[in-house]
């Protein structure tokens, strides 16, 4: 039954293939699906008409949510690819049906790697968005529920599986979400009782020599949406090429992370991951599947580039810049308080570097720095300063000065030395990333203002130290992604116009209490004050952030909702803070704003 079926509802447009990027995009949803495999709710939409929003998205046990007949239907319409997964950890709960000791004590062993949760099709590596609701350790007594976990993941691997879901949850009133790797912090790849597109298979790539649009004519790279760091840096050696994408490992970088915006070593040198992109294709909430480019659907090209996660539509693959071969050296620096280091000196040192980055991303280089908290008036810093296509000398010619300013004032520097850092080259640890972190983020963009006038950096200085001071963890990242380093297309994107006026990003987090914190919202609220202008950055930034469409988005705002709001009226894509989002809201006992609950109509 189900090979017949599949053969007769799934048209493959041949002759549509000239827009297509990848043998997996050939296979799409025929018109007339729904009434061949007798399932209505595979019907495509119509965003012209009109539309009425429930209360809430369906959510199971409410008289919205399909039966499981329509369920059953629907596995069977995609023969093995509709999931129904339980959360890995269940085996662990004894009162749990899965409970097994066998399989828990292997999790265990398993989830000691970031490759468990981003091969899961459930997990993500920040938890409390999701509720907490089956931690892999239990409590005592611990229960374990399903949480913000979907409901149901389509594993994709053709187009018309996305074009199926999509249309299914828009027809059905489910909240649908998109999973690729579930590095999102704020809880953007999870949602209670939704239907998850987990895009995580779709591994394409193909570099192509000589590729001509509009004004770019050079190397690109098709590349296919569930690509992560790691493999990218493995066909960046095999191709010799550069491609721009983030330094860690695991990062998924044509989904949230190029749509977000997309920073890296490279951002002083090649502007934005949103800046590479010349094509894209999509998945529209209509179930419909199109060609976003500076000619065709430009709209969503703008959106999609920079304007969000998980708001116009499903990426399937693109076609990105590939840059020449480029060397990455690294000079680190660290220092802390000591017997010979008072906290006014390491201050001042924090001071002296804080002025001198601005130089560092003036020469194409980036500086990716932690400052810390180490107990009552002690204080580490650590410093990575990147230098793109800089050659060994150059290195310590430019940071000499930097490194004679630090030691005058009594910080024993030891002697500048450079290293290859590991980035652009082949992968070594076949995509083990970070381990996952459960911390609330905050996150800000430091305009150039804040350099260009003692007192606005004094000012600047002041609320990082006393965000320090009350124990958060200050982590910044010197760039200047300008406008002039976008090139064409990059000009006209969606992207928050804060990250064209900056030399730092900075996020400041909090490990482990992730609840409200006054002093933190007071001391956020005072750096906010001390950099007027700046923006935030979407993809590390605060679940809390107030006002977040002018810190994400700045003035692209409202041409941005426009987009949303003309492909996207049913509002079949969602999430957290995100282009048009505050029509929606979480409904949640939990601390802060987790997934945990079902996703209201808010007036
Ligand atoms: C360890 C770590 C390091 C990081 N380093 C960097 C860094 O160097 N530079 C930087 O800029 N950011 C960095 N980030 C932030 C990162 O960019 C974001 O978390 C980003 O959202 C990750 O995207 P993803 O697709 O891997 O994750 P996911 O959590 O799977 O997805 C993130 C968001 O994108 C949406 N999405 C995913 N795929 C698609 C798709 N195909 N179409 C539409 N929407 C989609 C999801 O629904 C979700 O809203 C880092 C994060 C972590 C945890
Ligand atoms: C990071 O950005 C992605 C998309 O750019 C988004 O989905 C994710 O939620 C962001 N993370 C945070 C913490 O805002
Ligand atoms: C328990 O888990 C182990 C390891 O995954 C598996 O081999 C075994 O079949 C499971 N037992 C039961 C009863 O499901
Ligand atoms: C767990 O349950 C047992 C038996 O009901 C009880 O004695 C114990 O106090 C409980 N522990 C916790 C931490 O609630
Ligand atoms: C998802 O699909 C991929 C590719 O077909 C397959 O290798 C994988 O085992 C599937 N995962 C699950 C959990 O079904
Ligand atoms: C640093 O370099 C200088 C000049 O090369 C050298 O004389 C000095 O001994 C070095 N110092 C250390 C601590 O290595």
């Amino acid at each position: 039954m189900r090979s017949l079926l599949l053969p007769t509802v799934l048209l493959s447009l041949l002759t549509c293939s000239w827009a297509v990027n990848f043998p997996f995009e050939e296979a799409q949803l025929a018109e007339d699906a729904a009434s061949t495999a007798g399932l209505p709710a595979l019907s495509f939409g119509d965003a012209s008409k009109p539309v009425t929003h429930p209360d809430c998205k369906a959510a199971p046990g409410t008289d919205a949510w399909p039966a499981d007949e329509d369920w059953e239907k629907l596995g069977d319409f995609f023969s093995g690819s509709l999931l129904k997964p339980e959360p890995p950890a269940a085996v662990c709960y004894e009162d749990h049906p899965l409970a097994n000791a066998t399989a828990c004590r292997d999790i265990k062993l398993n989830s000691g790697s970031t490759r468990f949760f981003i091969d899961d099709p459930l997990t993500v590596l920040t938890s409390w968005p999701q509720g907490d609701s089956c931690p892999l350790n239990p409590a005592e007594n611990g229960t374990c529920t399903h949480g913000a976990f979907p409901e149901y993941v389509v594993n994709v691997t053709e187009v018309w599986q996305i074009q199926a879901a999509v249309n299914f949850a828009r027809n059905n009133d489910l909240r649908l979400i998109i999973k690729n790797t579930g590095h999102d912090f704020a809880g953007r790849s999870v949602g209670y009782g939704s239907l998850s597109v987990w895009t995580h298979f779709l591994k394409q790539f193909e570099f192509i020599q000589e590729y001509t649009q509009g004004s770019y004519s050079g190397p690109a790279a098709r590349v296919g949406a569930g690509l992560e760091s790691w493999e990218l840096y493995d066909h960046m050696a095999e191709n010799e090429i550069t491609l721009v994408c983030p330094g860690r490992y695991t990062v998924g970088v044509y989904g949230g992370w190029t749509q977000g915006g997309g920073h890296s070593a490279l951002a002083s040198t090649f502007g934005m991951g949103s800046d590479q992109v010349l094509s894209i294709q999509v998945v529209t909430a209509d179930g419909r599947f199109v060609t976003a480019d500076p000619e065709e659907n430009s709209d969503l090209f703008y959106a999609l580039r920079g304007g969000g996660p998980s708001t116009y539509g499903i990426v399937t693959s693109l076609i990105v810049k590939a840059h020449p071969p480029i060397v990455v050296k690294k000079a680190a620096l660290a220092f802390g308080t000591s017997d010979t280091v008072s906290s006014s000196t390491f201050w001042a040192a924090i001071d002296i570097f804080h002025w001198f980055a601005q130089y560092i991303t003036e020469v194409g280089g980036t500086s990716y720095t932690y400052v810390t908290y180490q107990g009552e008036d002690s204080f580490s810093f650590t410093a990575d300063n990147e230098f793109p296509g800089r050659s060994e000398d150059e290195i310590v010619r430019f940071l000499q000065p930097l490194w004679d300013s630090l030691a005058e004032i009594g910080i024993p520097v030891k002697n500048i030395t450079v290293s290859p850092t590991t980035n652009w080259a082949p992968s070594t640890n076949a995509g083990v990333g970070d381990s996952p972190g459960n911390s609330r983020f905050g996150s800000r963009l430091f305009p150039k203002r804040n350099w260009q006038d003692e007192e606005a950096f004094a000012e600047m200085s002041a609320a990082i130290r006393a965000l320090v001071e009350a124990t958060f963890t200050f982590h910044a990242i010197f760039m200047n992604p300008h406008i002039e380093l976008a090139g064409w297309p990059g000009e006209d994107s969606g992207v928050n116009p804060a990250f064209r006026d900056t030399y730092m990003h900075a996020d400041i987090f909090f490990v482990g209490n992730i609840e409200e914190d006054e002093p933190y919202e007071t001391l956020m609220d005072a750096l906010r004050k001390a950099t007027p202008g700046g923006g935030a950055y979407i993809n590390e930034s605060d679940v809390e952030e107030p006002d977040f469409q002018e810190s994400f988005f700045g003035k692209n705002y409202e041409r941005l909702l426009g987009v949303k709001r003309e492909r996207d009226p049913w509002g079949v894509f969602w999430a957290p803070s995100t282009v048009g989002s505050e029509g929606w809201a979480v409904k949640t006992d939990d601390v802060l704003a987790s997934q945990n609950g079902p996703l209201c109509r808010v007036e």
